[in-house]
């Protein structure tokens, strides 16, 4: 997980967060390559096609067979209309997530607190925008125009992730952010490189490497902080303070009131219920905030034995559907800034499509 540009403090390897530890992001990192061997073995086996003269029944009992089979759907193949509009809506929410994700951190661009941080943030915030065009491309892969998606942003009838409505009010909260947002982002989106749609798991394994670094790099800031003097370790442990229970939020309603896991998991969209996913995040938190020498805002965080878990206590989720409704801390914000950047950036899409149509015009040969 570290590499030479961050000391592996010994409590750390200690504590579990050395290579291949449980819980821990270089586990999950080996979640992401055996998803990725797996994809490239799917790839090589398919279940055999029923041919282009197939009826409705011999075309579902395809797909089926193809999911049930673990292989994964491909743009080319038929698909039920559910599960094509069940895909579009994750990745476009998905996809629109890393773009207003960008805000919070891009914040802090200007204002971090040297020439290294900010090169490292900036990266950081240039990556958000890159799975944001995956993703759009994937989605689009499904007869989908981005232009389609992004205007269904801007008019407010797709969602984003909650988690960025929420100000960052410090430079602890960029460490944050790293270290729980982009964290719980990983755990949810690790099984999603198996997911049973192609150009979605191809995506989310890129992503997933990208995460990594993202959350590395938060730890660190946090790691940094929780150890400089009194004042820079209170920033920290109020930054944690503020970003964990959105965190623990961000992986949706408790698994009785969810509207899709169910459908999602039979499609093999989804691996794991939102509250299997919070659950692993939050006994991954816990060794890595002991490491840190920060608390949990939860004093009713302990070990389950019988449970071999943590019993945490849950996020507000009237909150969750509050800030998910537009009525959150920034939600106003957030959509009049990417209104303007969509403004801001139309003689970039007029010249670009200008340029393209300059070059696929047919050339006339000058006259001799
Ligand atoms: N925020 O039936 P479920 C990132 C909605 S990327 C807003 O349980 P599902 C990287 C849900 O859409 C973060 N809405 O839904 C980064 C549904 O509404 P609908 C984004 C939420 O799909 C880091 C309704 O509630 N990650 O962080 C939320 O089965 C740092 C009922 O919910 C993804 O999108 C929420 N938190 O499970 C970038 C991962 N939770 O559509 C920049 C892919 C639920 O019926 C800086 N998505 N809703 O109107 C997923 O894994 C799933 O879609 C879930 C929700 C788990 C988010």
């Amino acid at each position: 997980m570290y590499g030479n540009d961050f000391n592996v403090p010994d409590e750390v390897a200690g504590a579990g967060l050395g290579a291949g530890a449980p819980g821990g992001p270089s586990h999950l990192l080996d979640e992401v390559a055996a998803a990725e061997r797996a994809l490239r073995e799917a790839g090589a086996a398919r279940v055999a096609d029923p041919g282009v003269a197939a009826d409705g029944d011999e075309l579902l009992r395809y797909f089926d067979a193809v999911i049930e089979a673990d292989q994964k759907i491909e743009p080319r193949d038929w698909m039920p209309d559910a599960y094509r509009q069940g895909l579009i809506r994750q990745i476009a929410q998905h996809a629109h997530s890393e773009i207003i994700g960008m805000q919070p951190e891009g914040n802090w661009i200007s204002r971090a607190p040297s020439l290294k941080r900010k090169a490292i943030l900036l990266a950081k915030v240039q990556d958000e925008a890159g799975h944001g065009l995956y993703l759009y491309a994937a989605a689009e892969t499904l007869g989908v125009s981005r232009d389609a998606l992004v205007e269904l942003l801007l008019a407010g009838r797709q969602k984003y992730s909650s988690i960025f409505n929420y100000p960052t009010l410090t430079w602890a909260d960029v460490g944050a952010i790293g270290w729980l947002v982009d964290g719980a982002a990983i755990v949810n989106q690790v099984p999603l490189c198996r997911c049973s749609y192609g150009p979605y798991a191809r995506a989310m394994i890129r992503i997933c490497k990208e995460e990594s670094f993202h959350q590395r790099q938060g730890y660190e800031i946090l790691h940094t902080l929780a150890h400089g003097t009194p004042g820079q370790k209170a920033m920290a442990q109020d930054a944690v303070n503020r970003w964990w229970y959105p965190s623990l939020a961000m992986f949706g309603p408790p698994d009785a009131d969810s509207t899709h896991s169910q459908q999602s998991m039979t499609w093999k969209i989804k691996r794991f219920s939102n509250d299997e996913l919070r659950q692993r995040f939050v006994d991954m938190c816990v060794q890595q905030a002991s490491v840190l020498g920060l608390d949990i805002p939860d004093p009713d965080l302990r070990w389950n034995e019988q449970r071999q878990a943590h019993d945490y206590t849950q996020p507000d989720y009237t909150e969750l559907m509050r800030v998910i409704k537009g009525d959150g801390p920034c939600n106003r914000q957030r959509a009049a800034h990417r209104h303007a950047a969509h403004a801001d950036g139309a003689w970039v899409r007029e010249a670009a499509a200008a340029y393209a149509a300059k070059r696929n015009a047919p050339t006339t040969k000058a006259a001799a």
